[in-house]
């Protein structure tokens, strides 16, 4: 059967660099994008302009396209969440239930890669090396919609059989799209601060250690999860998966061996409450032993690449 992917959300921070990964990969045409308000300005055809909480939209597009494979990315993330918690529940709970229960009702189902995030921890989970399976009692609105949505892929697999697979991202660090709404988005506006004015003031205190990852393993990593044969995906709620965890002064310390008059004070606000609900660091051994999981970048590698490619960006713009 031929590859059709939908990727919702792909204007967002993983959308916009997966979109074009996967293009490389299956070929320009077999991949469809799916906007909401704002289309990029360098979007190529195909693709769709659509609201991820209207079903009935939803499922023409994918009836139309003959879609075989759904990403579907779309969600407010945690702060961004606390700040409105009913949208947060309506946009991540109805437009998953959207694409479970299209999928459910046809014959022939899309794989679906569905994103849950640390942000499914709490303040009851183990906070170092928590393990693969472990207490989920989120405290934000944005956790509650990932446990949700982590129980609900299992149950869709066990019930209907949709071939549904997910990862639970760390913050994600990357310089070509800015992330929204985040806790973990201090990873990445150090770096535009850093260039731009060679100061920042962080709203997460010193030692909040958080799990990270960039962007290129990120992707490379969702991609290799789907592309993984099935009987290797033993864990149908969502895996573990992060590279490096490090606290807001070992970030700044790194990129003052690039940048060394960079200095870096700290007024933590709402969002500290939200990272000190989550894991310092992650057993991702699961996702290691079941499908091959291996990050390439470490701290030093990340600022690097970062700092490499913003400043080129920043100059050029
Ligand atoms: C956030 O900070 O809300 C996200 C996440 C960890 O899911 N980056």
């Amino acid at each position: 059967m031929e590859r059709k992917i939908l990727v919702t959300g792909a204007a967002g921070q993983i959308g916009s660099e997966l979109v074009p990964a996967l293009r490389k990969r299956y070929g320009k045409d077999a991949v469809v994008p799916m906007y909401h308000h704002s289309v990029p300005k360098n979007a190529e055809k195909p693709f769709e302009i659509a609201d991820a909480t209207e079903k009935e939209t939803l499922a023409g597009i994918i009836r139309e396209h003959g879609i075989t494979e759904i990403y579907h990315l779309v969600g407010i993330l945690s702060a961004k969440g606390e700040q409105d918690p009913a949208l947060a529940y309506r946009v991540n709970m109805s437009s998953l239930m959207n694409v479970l229960d299209y999928a459910k009702e046809i014959e022939k189902k899309p794989k679906i890669f569905w994103p849950s995030s640390i942000a499914a921890f709490g303040p009851t989970t183990p906070r170092d090396s928590t393990p693969q399976h472990t207490v989920l009692e989120p405290s934000t609105m944005y956790g509650i919609t990932k446990v949700a949505g982590e129980l609900l892929a299992n149950y869709y697999f066990k019930r209907y059989g949709i071939d549904i697979r997910s990862v639970r991202y760390p913050g994600i660090i990357s310089w070509r799209t800015p992330p929204g709404g985040g806790t973990t988005d201090y990873a990445v506006e150090i770096f535009h601060e850093a260039i731009k004015h060679r100061k920042y003031t962080c709203f997460l205190q010193k030692g909040t250690y958080l799990p990270m990852m960039y962007m290129d393993d990120a992707v490379r990593g969702t991609i290799e999860l789907m592309e993984a044969e099935p009987s290797k995906i033993k864990v149908r709620t969502s895996y573990n998966l992060t590279a490096v965890s490090f606290e807001p002064s070992e970030l700044a310390e790194e990129i003052r061996k690039q940048i060394p008059g960079f200095t870096m004070d700290y007024k933590p606000d709402f969002r500290q409450q939200i990272a000190d609900s989550w894991t310092r660091s992650m057993d991702d051994s699961a996702a290691r032993k079941d499908w091959g999981w291996k990050h390439k970048f470490g701290l030093p590698e990340i600022a690097k690449e970062m700092l490499v490619n913003l400043q080129r960006e920043l100059k050029s713009s």
